[in-house]
């Protein structure tokens, strides 16, 4: 099977440092056993005219469909399950398909954009851009009905859902993120606060009252341009490599990490194989990270230090 570079990076350095095979994975410290699902093959629908100016509601809300079936699959058999994107539009089915195993998940959304324009308030129509508001159980009477969606219900809280990384957010998702009370932090929040101190109140907000399961939906926008380069939709002045590592050793360090997306790495928009090779090695180690590798290198069990014979 013909690999993607992301893959191929993750399945390295996955197989070096855990000695196993990507993709979903079952945290057995300080190895993991790795099964790979493979990828879903999705049909472009032949007759999908725009909903309103929206493109290609039925091919994503179908392939939406399947994904949230096979996320299902997974975190019911017991695994901690990795979906690498592809589109953001597809954290709908991801987060459902979590949802349907796990109701009380809270969701982390690392993001440049906050994807939470309804089909009204969207500029562009696209739906990756709009994938948060097809959640949010909050928003139910301001969402028309989109063709391909109806297998689905909303069913998160606003207040089970926190931001991080925001930077380019339309006027209509600022009024959404005000009036449901969303808790986020831009890039101006971290640069004031500092991303140790986002994170406490990060998880305090959602992990204060229950422990309960961590949904991480991680743009690979989120970073800065210059880490960041193979993306759609990329937005100066994002994360430092170690402010978003820091997000995800955090996470890791809850133990509650249940889905994790790594989305919007897009091979074809590398002008260069550097700039490639730096996306997807982001992407590697920002997984890796989540999964416990530290910079302390603590992650694998040395248990002594070695003497001369
Ligand atoms: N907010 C803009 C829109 O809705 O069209 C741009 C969205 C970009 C979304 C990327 C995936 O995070
Ligand atoms: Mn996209
Ligand atoms: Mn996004
Ligand atoms: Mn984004």
């Amino acid at each position: 099977m013909c690999k993607s570079p992301l893959q191929s990076r993750l399945q390295s350095a996955v197989h070096h440092k855990h000695r196993a095979e990507p993709l979903y994975v079952t945290p057995c410290s300080p190895y993991y056993a790795v099964h790979d699902f493979g990828d879903l093959t999705f049909k472009h629908l032949e007759k999908d005219e725009h909903f309103m100016h929206v493109p290609f509601p039925r091919t994503v809300g179908r392939a939406n469909q399947l994904l949230s079936g096979a996320v299902s699959g997974a975190v019911g058999a017991g695994h901690t399950c990795i979906m690498l994107g592809g589109d953001h539009s597809l954290a709908i089915g991801s987060v459902e398909g979590h949802a349907q195993q796990c109701p009380d998940l809270c969701l982390i959304w690392v993001d440049a954009h906050a994807d939470v324009n309804t089909p009204l308030t969207s500029p562009s129509g696209n739906l990756h851009g709009q994938s948060v508001a097809f959640l949010l159980k909050d928003l139910q009477n301001k969402m028309p009905e989109v063709p391909g969606f109806s297998w689905m219900k909303p069913f998160l809280s606003a207040r089970d859902l926190v931001y991080i990384g925001l930077r380019d957010v339309d006027p209509g998702e600022h009024i959404i993120l005000k009036t449901l009370g969303i808790q986020y932090f831009s890039m101006r929040d971290i640069d004031r606060m500092g991303i140790q101190r986002v994170m406490e109140v990060t998880l305090d907000h959602l992990l204060a009252r229950k422990r309960r399961p961590i949904h991480l939906s991680f743009d690979i926008d989120a970073f800065d341009p210059s880490l960041a380069p193979a993306t759609g939709t990329p937005v100066n002045g994002g994360l430092t490599y170690r402010e978003g590592i820091y997000v995800t050793e955090e996470i890791h360090n809850t133990g509650l990490l249940s889905v994790m997306d790594v989305v919007e790495v897009n091979p074809t928009l590398g002008a260069t194989p550097e700039a490639l090779e730096a996306t997807t090695s982001l992407a590697v180690d920002v997984i890796a990270s989540a999964l416990g590798q530290t910079r302390e290198g603590a992650h694998i069990a040395f248990p002594k230090i070695p003497e001369p014979k």
